[in-house]
């Protein structure tokens, strides 16, 4: 339970700041010098990686819910089967809202056999084919203006590439809704690398290569993996949204603030959206909903406040439901959803600084006067051990 708050805090940190790092959950590929490799290259584009089991071995307890997205690489134990009911759990989570990221063996092992892979190949973005060939080096040409795949990226690189059991799938298409982010050309034909698309509430990336080492060398290659990543963590809200008011308690600041709006699960809390949206000084709020308009709890967090989750609230097309006035509690300077020693730590080490001194920390100053004092500590003291929804 702690270590699910915890690493649930590492997220909301990364997410309230407005940066574009996810907490991922590479699972384990049975190769210990690729796993390392892929988390290197993850954290290296500032993404927070925690190393999940081995993906054959995982069971369906196992707790995806608490990670934006997961990377699943079946490359050199490509024929190892993960059991039917982690494959639904994995699936469920992407249905509600997580992100999946593979890579090959698993299109070709779709393409040969109904018994590979049943559950999650209904996920599956890409056209599935036992075609394959042994490219030692592979050009990728982008062939969307996706933001978020196209960001830092040429229009075109080439890297080489890894053998395992073979390189490359050659995939006749991507299936109906999905886009071909980038795709290779062999002769005449061209054949699609990297697809993705909306499953359920989530999203789902496929490469066509097996995202070795070799690969991963590659600073192209590298950013279009992390911006994978980034594209199906998202739980991007589209859809209709919800208004409220937040009540930033023990704060006199008065300036604008960004909040995280979660949208959640009403039966377990499972995170299916999230959204920042900007506050106004009398605290009122608008925020996009879940792509898909339905019943959810809405959850609250300013940056060193608490997360409160109220609702549930019903989302409707043309129809902005009022979500009514949520009051937060103070002394979070850490953001990490719970108020313990270490936000103590941030306020003594900020003791006594005003705005513009070095050392000010604007997260410690709690009741936003301009200056951190006893009343900040008083507010961390009246909050101290409190965790947030
Ligand atoms: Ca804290
Ligand atoms: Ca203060």
């Amino acid at each position: 339970m702690r270590i699910g708050k915890l690493f649930f805090g590492a997220a909301l940190a990364l997410t309230v700041g407005g940066a574009q790092a996810s907490v991922i959950c590479v699972m384990d590929s049975g190769n210990t010098a690729l796993n390392s490799t892929v988390k290197a290259v993850l954290e290296s584009e500032g993404h927070d990686v925690i190393m999940g089991p081995t993906y054959w071995a995982v069971t369906s307890n196992f707790d995806y819910f608490q990670f934006d997205a997961v990377y699943l690489t079946p490359n050199y134990n490509w024929s190892t089967l993960m059991n039917a009911a982690s494959e639904q759990h994995l699936r469920d989570f992407v249905e509600q809202g997580g992100g999946l990221v593979v890579s090959e063996w698993m299109g070709w092992m779709i393409g040969q056999s109904a018994s590979y892979w049943p559950i999650l190949r209904a996920a599956y973005p890409m056209t599935a084919t036992t075609s394959y060939s042994n490219e030692t080096s592979l050009t990728y040409n982008a062939n969307s203006t996706d933001p978020v795949m196209t960001s830092g990226m040429p229009s075109s690189f080439t890297f080489n590439t890894t053998n395992i059991a073979g390189v490359v799938t050659r995939f006749p298409s991507v299936r109906s809704g999905a886009t071909a982010f980038y795709t290779w050309t062999s002769g005449t034909t061209t054949f699609p690398a990297v697809g993705g698309w909306n499953y359920g509430l989530g999203r789902v990336i496929a490469f066509g290569i097996v995202n070795g080492p070799t690969e991963m060398q590659n600073a192209d290659f590298k950013r279009l993996f992390a911006n994978a990543f980034r594209w199906t963590a998202g739980k991007t809200t589209t859809g209709p949204g919800i208004k409220g008011k937040v009540d930033l308690r023990d704060y006199f600041g008065g300036e604008q603030s960004d909040v995280l709006v979660t949208y959640h699960r009403t039966d377990n809390n499972y995170v299916v959206g999230r959204t920042t949206t900007t506050i106004a000084a009398d605290g009122s709020f608008t925020a996009l909903g879940p792509n898909i308009p339905g019943t959810y709890k809405v959850g609250i967090k300013a940056r060193h406040w608490l997360r409160k989750i109220v609702g549930p609230v019903t989302t409707v097309v043309n129809t902005t439901p009022d979500i009514g006035t949520v009051s937060v509690i103070n002394g979070d300077c850490d953001n990490d959803n719970v108020v313990t020693i270490f936000d103590y730590v941030l306020l003594s080490s900020a003791f006594d600084k005003s705005i513009g001194d070095a050392g000010y920390n604007a997260d410690a100053d709690l009741d936003g006067d301009g200056t951190v004092t006893i009343f900040d500590y008083l507010i961390l003291s009246n909050a101290f051990d409190q965790f947030g929804d």
